[in-house]
C-alpha cells in the first residue's frame, strides 16, 4: 500500500503561484479559438496519441457479466451513435436526454451525443414520471435515449412533452412493438462508423445540461460548455492524481455531475483506463470489485464510506486491496473518522473534495502532497480564486474561525453559464463579482476551508441534493394530503433524509397504512431518494404571520437544535 507514485500536482504552493488553465490548454494541445468538443478529446485524441488500442473502460454488471472497450472502440462507438443520431436529424443544440441504468450506452451514448454537437442531458433512470416530466419539459428535450426497462416512463408523457420527437429504445428485442415516435438502435448491431466529422463546437458552444435541485421552485439546468473540458483535465489530473497506468473508478451515476465531469470526461480526457459497477452497493460488491479490478484510483462518496465503516473492519481484511493507492471523496461533509478509519484499514486517507453541479469541477479539495486535515475540505484549487463573504453585508473577510458563505471569483472553464431558461436565478447566484455557493464554512489560519452547512433548506441525502419544495408539490398531489412541510432529519449513513409533517383532509386519519401509501407515491413520483423516510401527522404546521411554513423550526427539532427567532410564527 506504500505508494511511490510522484503526485502530479507537484507542490501545491507552487502550482497556486502558475497559470493553471494555459498550462491545461497547452497539453490538451487547445489554442484559443479553435475547435473544441469534448467527446472528440475524449476518443479520436487518445487514439491519435498512440492508445487506440488501450483499455478504456471496463464494465461490469449483475453475476459479474462483463464488457470491454478500448479507446478505439470508444471513438468507433461514439461515432456511430452521433451519426446515427444526426441520421434521425437532431440538430446542433438539441437537447438529448441519457435516461439509462449504468450501462455502456449511457456512456458511449453520452460521447455521441457530444459529438454530434447536441446538449447531453443525463437523468437518473431511477426517477419516476414527475421528476422526469419537469426536467424533459423545461429543456424542450428533442430526444430520450432510453432502455426497455424505462420506456414505459417516457411513453406516458408523450402527450405532455410536445418537443419530444424520438423515444431511442438501445436494447429493443423486436418482441413487442414500438409505438409512435420510438426507433431502436443498437450499437452492437449498427455498422460502426468508422469516420464522422466531429461538431466543430467551439469553447462556448452547449455541451451538458445537469438538473439539480433548488430551494423554491423546480430543479434548474444548470448548462455547461464544452470548454469545461480545460478543468475537468487538470483536476482529475492534480486532485484525483490519475497517471496513465491506473484503473480508475468512480463509484458516481452520470445523472449527478460527478459521474460525468470524473466518471467520464476527467478520465477519458487523460487517456486513462475507467471501471464501472453497474451492480446495487453492498460492501461485499465493492470490495470484490475493487480486488478483481485492480482498482488504483478510488472516487467515492462519504455515505457509500460510512456505509463501508458499518460493515465492520473484517470485511475489509477478507480482502486484496492492495491495488489502491490514492483515494478520494465528494458530495458531503467527509467526517473525521471517515479519513481516520480511511487510513487504518486501506492504509490510504480519504481526500475530500467540495464543488457543485454549477461549477461543473472541483473547486476547493485536498491533493496528493499536501498535508490533509481530518474533517477539513482543504485549500482551493489553483486558478480558483475562492473566499468567505460574510452573511450579512456579502463582503469577503479573512479571519480565522468565522463563518461565512463559500464564494467563488467568476470566470474558470467549467462554471456553469447559466441555469436553462432561468435567467433571473442564475443573475442571484452572484453578488458583488463574487459567485455564491449557497454553502457556508470557515477557514482557519492555514487556509483551509471546514463545511458549517448549507445556507437554504435543501436536504443532502446520501449526497442528493433534494428540494423541499418538490416534495412538497408533489405530496399535495396526494388526494389524503392537505399542506405539508418537508425538512430534513440526521441519519447514521446517509447523514440527512427526507421527514415530512402532514396535514390530512378531512376524512382521513394519518395512520401507518396512509404513511406507506404516501410513501410508495412520493417514490414513483419522484426518486427513491427523495421518498420520505418518515412522515409525521400533525392538525397544525408552523406558518409565519404572512402564511409561509416555518420549515426552520420543524428543522431545529429534527436536529435538536435552538428554535431560533419564532416573532413572526403565527401559531405558536
Ligand atoms: C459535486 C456535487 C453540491 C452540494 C454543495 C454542498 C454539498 C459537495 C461537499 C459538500 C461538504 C464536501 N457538498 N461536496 N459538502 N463537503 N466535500 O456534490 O454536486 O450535487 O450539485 O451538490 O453538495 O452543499 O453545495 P451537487
Amino acid at each position: 500500500m506504500e505508494t511511490t507514485t510522484k503526485p502530479n500536482i507537484g507542490s501545491y504552493d507552487e502550482r497556486v503561484k502558475g497559470s493553471p488553465w494555459a498550462l491545461a490548454e497547452e497539453e490538451l494541445g487547445y489554442k484559443p479559438g479553435s475547435d473544441i468538443n469534448i467527446a472528440w478529446y475524449c476518443t479520436d485524441r487518445i487514439c491519435n496519441m498512440g492508445k487506440a488500442a488501450k483499455t478504456a473502460f471496463i464494465w461490469e454488471g449483475m453475476g459479474g457479466a462483463e464488457k470491454r472497450y478500448t479507446f478505439n472502440d470508444l471513438r468507433l462507438a461514439s461515432n456511430t451513435f452521433a451519426a446515427f443520431l444526426q441520421g434521425l436529424g437532431i440538430k446542433r443544440e438539441e437537447r438529448v436526454c441519457l435516461f439509462l441504468d449504468r450501462i455502456p450506452e449511457l456512456y458511449l451514448g453520452f460521447l455521441g451525443v457530444l459529438k454530434a454537437g447536441a446538449v447531453a442531458q443525463p437523468l437518473f433512470s431511477a426517477f419516476g414520471d414527475e421528476s422526469l416530466l419537469v426536467r424533459l419539459e423545461n429543456a424542450q428535450t428533442t430526444a430520450v435515449i432510453t432502455q426497455r426497462k424505462h420506456v414505459g416512463k417516457v411513453r406516458k408523457l408523450r402527450e405532455k412533452l410536445p418537443c419530444l420527437k424520438y423515444i431511442i429504445v438501445v436494447d429493443d428485442d423486436g418482441k413487442k412493438p414500438l409505438q409512435e415516435r420510438e426507433v431502436a438502435f443498437s450499437l452492437e448491431q449498427a455498422k460502426p462508423v468508422e469516420d464522422f466529422k466531429c461538431a466543430d463546437t467551439k469553447a462556448e458552444s452547449p455541451s451538458l445540461l445537469h438538473y439539480t435541485s433548488g430551494t423554491t421552485g423546480m430543479p434548474k439546468g444548470a448548462q455547461h460548455v464544452h470548454y469545461s473540458l480545460i478543468s475537468q483535465y487538470l483536476t482529475a489530473k492534480w486532485v484525483l492524481d490519475l497517471h496513465d497506468d491506473d484503473i480508475y473508478w468512480c463509484t458516481a451515476d452520470p445523472g449527478w455531475v460527478t459521474g460525468t465531469s470524473y466518471g467520464i470526461i476527467g478520465p477519458w480526457s487523460l487517456g486513462v483506463t475507467s471501471c464501472v459497477l453497474d451492480v446495487g452497493f453492498t460492501s461485499e460488491s465493492w470490495y470484490q470489485f475493487i480486488q478483481k479490478r485492480r482498482v488504483t484510483v478510488w472516487y467515492s462518496a462519504p455515505t457509500a464510506i460510512r456505509a463501508l465503516m458499518k460493515a465492520g473492519d473484517e470485511a475489509v481484511k477478507k480482502h486484496d486491496l492492495s491495488s489502491l493507492r490514492h483515494l478520494a471523496s465528494v458530495g458531503e461533509p467527509l467526517n473525521s473518522e471517515a479519513v481516520t478509519w480511511s487510513e487504518r484499514v486501506f492504509g490510504l486517507p480519504f481526500h475530500d473534495s467540495y464543488w457543485q453541479t454549477e461549477t461543473g469541477s472541483i473547486m476547493i479539495s485536498n491533493y496528493p502532497g499536501l498535508k490533509i486535515k481530518p474533517g477539513s475540505m482543504g485549500k482551493p484549487f489553483p486558478g480558483i480564486t475562492a473566499t468567505l463573504l460574510d452573511l450579512q453585508t456579502f463582503e469577503p473577510f479573512t479571519e480565522a474561525g468565522k463563518i461565512g458563505l463559500i464564494a467563488v471569483k467568476p470566470g474558470w472553464p467549467a462554471m456553469m453559464r447559466s441555469y436553462w431558461n432561468n435567467e433571473e436565478v442564475y443573475k442571484k447566484k452572484f453578488r458583488n463579482g463574487w459567485y455564491l455557493t449557497g454553502d457556508r464554512a470557515t477557514r482557519d489560519m492555514d487556509g483551509y476551508y471546514w463545511f458549517v452547512g448549507r445556507d437554504d433548506d435543501i436536504i443532502n441525502t446520501a449526497g442528493h441534493l433534494v428540494s423541499p419544495f418538490e416534495v412538497e408539490s408533489a405530496l399535495l398531489e396526494h388526494p389524503a394530503v392537505a399542506e405539508s412541510a418537508v425538512v430534513s432529519k440526521p441519519d447514521e449513513i446517509n447523514m440527512e433524509v427526507v421527514k415530512a409533517f402532514v396535514t390530512v383532509k378531512p376524512g382521513f386519519i394519518g395512520n401507518d397504512d396512509l404513511t406507506l401509501e404516501i410513501m410508495n407515491f412520493i417514490r414513483k413520483k419522484l426518486s427513491p431518494l427523495a421518498m420520505p423516510q418518515e412522515i409525521e401527522y400533525t392538525p397544525l404546521l408552523p406558518k409565519t404571520r404572512s402564511g409561509k411554513i416555518m420549515r426552520r423550526v420543524l428543522k431545529a427539532k429534527e436536529w435538536g437544535q435552538e428554535i431560533g427567532d419564532t416573532s413572526t410564527l403565527e401559531n405558536d
